[in-house]
């Protein structure tokens, strides 16, 4: 058999998904996985392929076209040191290492220093669109030496989403761009999620509207500006009903949300260089809240709030939900796509963010329709300091706060928790106010630390003894 032109490690489902994609797209791939087994099951299961099998890393490099190209996709973390660690003595300086993990991006940032010190080439990847993505075309955020990215670029193309004939591909800059901008996605993934968990709940409670009027709902709103995957997996979640017991199976599941991390590393980052991303924020509260199942049930039998009670017009609540989702998704996105501006200057990425936007339109689980609006926002001015502030945004958003305000007032009113709507037009406001209260915090701060602070009327830095 020929040299592969590209090696994949870690054959679990994003791996060998991956394998798949890039065989059906015309490369020879030579595979190779920790437990010998799966591999072999995995080849045995694809008979005719052009994969090469290696049941060592000997192999494995030995079957490669070079400068190698060797994609690995193991579990983040230790395991991705430990592999990579397996494989330089393997090597040949120029060989490139691609890691398509959901890696942190520090971690990336190191082993690009590290390998590029020893001369390899290295790519820490993100690739989003979970297996289906994998194996249909997923987005992919290549971060590395750019000639790196130009090895694999044919292939990376090849396999990712395409929109409107374009490839969900771009290099995204160097050392830990690509890794930073996937963890962003996943942040802004999770303030998706929990404004349509938020917007379900309002339904539900207030209207006590059916699966099936949810489902119908949620169709409906697919249609509309709100079309996306997670809208369209949202109605058909509603429609499912569980064989055993003939029931909705969404009432059935436990209201626990697990996290893997990526969520709270994109707030955490945030905080760290000092962006306010709330609604991202609120939607990893909300799953921690959510995890504290046992304490939620013993404190809803003690504490008290208001009935949920509803007498207004019901279609225009669902209307008005419909519009506050929309403007809350505007904030999340200006909020998330801020803090990339922002990293992209610490970090020196100098990341592309009308592309990231257009890469983000196909393959990937926040794919929408509306991307296309942001991806436009910023070709038109990619300095744009906030979505927000662009022309058709600007006017989106001008529309429909007085839904966002209702549709929180109304949620508020009747004790149902939206900590991600409400924090969305928050944000909002808190952007659009030129003097906020932070003058008594400063105040504060100089009270009881002697911190200083400035003054409108003159330059300079003072301090006040205030207790004299
Ligand atoms: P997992 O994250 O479950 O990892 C399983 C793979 O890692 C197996 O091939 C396993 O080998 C290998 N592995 C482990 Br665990 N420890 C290892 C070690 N010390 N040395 C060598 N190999 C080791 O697989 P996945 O769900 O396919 O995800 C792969 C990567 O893609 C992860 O970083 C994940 O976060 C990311 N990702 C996943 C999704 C998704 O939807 N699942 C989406 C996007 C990104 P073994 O067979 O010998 O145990």
């Amino acid at each position: 058999m020929d040299k592969a032109d590209i090696g994949l490690t870690g054959l679990a489902v994003m791996g060998q998904n991956l394998v798949l994609n890039m065989e059906r797209n015309g490369f020879t791939v030579a595979v190779h996985n920790r437990t010998t087994k799966t591999m072999r099951d995995f080849v045995a299961a694809n008979p005719g392929k052009k994969l090469v099998p290696c049941e060592s890393l000997q192999d494995f490099v030995n079957a490669l076209k070079k400068p190698r190209k060797i994609m690995v996709m193991v579990k983040a973390g230790a395991p991705v040191d430990g592999v990579i660690d397996q494989l330089l003595p393997l090597l040949e300086k120029g060989d490139l290492i691609i890691d398509g993990g959901n890696s942190y991006f520090e971690d990336t940032e190191r082993r690009a220093k590290e390998l590029e010190a020893k001369g390899f080439r290295f790519i820490g990847t993100g690739v989003s669109g979970g297996e289906e993505g994998a194996l249909w075309g997923p987005s992919i955020m290549p971060g590395g030496q750019r000639e790196a990215y130009d090895l694999v670029k044919d292939i990376f193309v090849a396999i990712s989403a395409k929109v409107n004939g374009e490839p969900c591909v771009t290099y995204i800059g160097p050392r830990g761009a690509g890794h930073y901008v996937k963890t962003t996605h996943n942040g802004i993934e999770y303030g998706d999620m929990q404004l349509i968990a938020e917007a379900y709940d309002i339904l539900h409670r207030t209207l006590n509207l059916s699966n099936q009027e949810l489902a119908d709902i949620f169709a409906e709103w697919n249609s509309g500006e709100l079309q996306s995957y997670l809208i369209e997996i949202t109605a058909e979640i509603f429609k499912r009903i569980d064989p055993e017991t003939n029931k909705p199976l969404v009432d059935l599941i436990l209201d626990e949300a697990l996290q893997k991390g990526t969520g709270k590393w994109t707030s955490q980052n945030a905080l760290d260089i000092g962006v306010p991303t709330p609604t991202i924020n609120a939607a990893v509260e909300s799953r921690c809240i959510s995890a504290i199942k046992d304490e939620r049930v013993a404190a809803s039998k003690v504490l008290t709030g208001p009935q949920v009670q509803f007498t207004g017009d019901r279609k225009q609540l669902i209307d008005a939900v419909r519009d506050a989702l929309y403007m809350a998704k505007i904030c999340s996105y200006a909020q998330g796509m801020a803090l990339l501006r922002a990293a992209g200057k610490e970090y020196d990425y100098n990341l592309p963010y009308g592309e990231i936007a257009a890469i983000w339109r196909g393959g990937c689980i926040i794919r929408a329709q509306f991307l296309n609006r942001i991806t436009d926002a910023f070709r038109r001015e990619p300095d744009l300091p906030n979505l927000l502030l662009d022309e058709s945004f600007k006017a989106d958003v001008t529309k429909r706060q007085a839904s966002l305000r209702l549709v929180v007032q109304t949620a508020v009113s009747m004790g149902i928790p939206c900590l991600a709507l409400s924090s969305a037009i928050a944000y909002y406001d808190a952007y659009r106010t030129a003097r906020l209260p932070a003058n008594l915090t400063q105040a504060q701060r100089d009270f009881f630390g002697a911190h200083t602070y400035r003054r409108l009327d003159k330059p300079g830095d003072f301090h006040t003894e205030w207790s004299q």
